[in-house]
């Protein structure tokens, strides 16, 4: 059989460093996988370009609802797509870790290629490639150890995660920019690196492209049961399962870590009702309580890609909008007992206000709903991020 050599990694042949430097990764042939070549890494770059616009997409959405610009309007249906979104945001980027790995491993000695720069159109190309390593290491790193709830960081996660994902997508259009000759060639039927199959021993570049693949696979199928319902069993990976917490449901922060436990358990306890309304109100929980209660099923999706759902039942929102006499295209601001902390409140476009499952909820699974999960009350909201459901609720102005 003809052996077609695959077109390696390195673009040979190029000028050799001086014979002093030809030592270690620069020496000739220091490089000996032939699974190192143009195919290889071309079939990465795909399966990453996907993942890596499918979390940058889904992460524009979570940011967008969680500060939306005046032009963006985040509808109160279908009630589980923030699930779905956040979900596929957590999960792709997970999915990205082994392929990005097995990425740089196909292409580190182009690191060592001679010489570092060739020309400026060269170097601008290495520096957008240093960022986008950069970047996308910085990425995966800190959404993983944000999810394990590790925060070694002086930073705030949510600012610097979102503008790094903006620099390392700019990065990236720029190298597939100035890949896209190369990764054709690597995908395509014809491609030499294609007809070069197989030679020697060991692993095929099949085999190679299979194993990365399948360890992304099976991170994702550990990690997908804490919000995908059916693979709840494998959850093996995922710090939060969806049925672990007081009445079955998990708990980000506590009433005790939020200081709220006297507060709650007050029995001078009040809800106000003001803003622009004509009839502002004060009512105690058990006149809350007295009010025309409604039963929502409606998930919890925190942000960090875990989603537990669950059953409320309390007052509709908009019913107590309605009897204080709001604007019904007001936007409403939820306020929590807790004393600081970003999510101690939270403003409702009026879709969200007015959605008929918008419940300012007393009870969880038919009974009272546990201190930690919001106790006197907490807003339960269809499609938004678990840090929107705020707990612990005293004040409702209208704005
Ligand atoms: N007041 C207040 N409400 C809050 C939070 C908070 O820190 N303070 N955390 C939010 C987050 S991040 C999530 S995911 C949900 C979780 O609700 P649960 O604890 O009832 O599951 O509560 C939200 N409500
Ligand atoms: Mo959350």
């Amino acid at each position: 059989m003809v052996r077609l050599p695959g077109r390696s990694i390195l673009t040979r042949p190029l000028p050799r460093p001086p014979g002093f430097l030809r030592l270690g990764p620069l020496r000739a042939g220091a490089f000996s996988s032939r699974l190192r070549d143009e195919r290889t890494a071309s079939w990465l770059g795909l399966w990453l370009g996907i993942t890596f616009s499918v979390c940058f997409i889904t992460g524009l959405i979570s940011h967008g609802i969680q500060h939306p610009p005046s032009w963006f309007l985040w509808p109160s249906r279908p009630v589980n797509l923030y699930r779905v979104t956040q979900g596929l945001h957590v999960l792709t980027g997970l999915a990205s870790i082994p392929l990005l790995l097995a990425k740089l491993w196909a292409v580190y000695p182009k690191l060592w290629e001679w010489p570092p720069l060739r020309d400026v159109a060269h170097a601008v190309e290495r520096i957008s490639l240093f960022v986008l390593i950069g970047g996308a290491v910085f990425q995966l790193f800190t959404g993983l150890i944000n999810i394990a709830y590790w925060y070694p960081f002086q930073f705030f996660f949510t600012t610097t995660h979102y503008w790094t994902a903006w620099i390392t997508m700019g990065a990236l259009v720029v190298h597939v920019g100035t890949k896209i000759a190369v990764s054709r060639r690597g995908l395509s039927r014809s491609s030499p690196d294609l007809l070069a199959e197989p030679t020697g021993a060991g692993l095929s570049r099949r085999g190679l492209l299979t194993t990365v693949g399948l360890s992304s696979g099976v991170i994702v199928a550990l990690f997908a049961g804490s919000t995908v319902p059916g693979l709840r069993r494998l959850d093996l990976l995922a710090p939060r399962r969806p049925d672990i917490g007081p009445q079955g449901v998990p708990v980000n922060k506590t009433a005790r870590a939020a200081k709220v436990t006297a507060l709650a358990r007050d029995p001078a306890y009040r809800l106000t009702v003001a803003g622009a309304v004509e009839r502002p109100m004060t009512l105690t929980l058990a006149e809350l309580r007295a009010l025309p209660q409604t039963t929502s099923s409606l998930p919890i999706s925190c942000v960090e890609g875990w989603s537990a759902p669950a059953v409320w039942t309390g007052v509709r929102l908009r019913d107590l909008l309605d009897r204080v006499g709001a604007h019904r295209n007001a936007r409403v601001r939820v306020e929590s007992l807790e004393k600081g902390g970003l999510y101690r409140s939270t403003t409702l476009n009026p879709a969200h206000a007015r959605d008929p499952l918008t419940l300012l909820a007393t009870s969880l699974h038919g009974e009272e709903l546990d201190i930690d999960h919001g106790y006197p009350c907490r807003l339960i909201t269809p499609n938004q991020p678990g840090v929107l459901q705020t707990k612990w609720i005293t004040r409702v102005t209208v704005l």
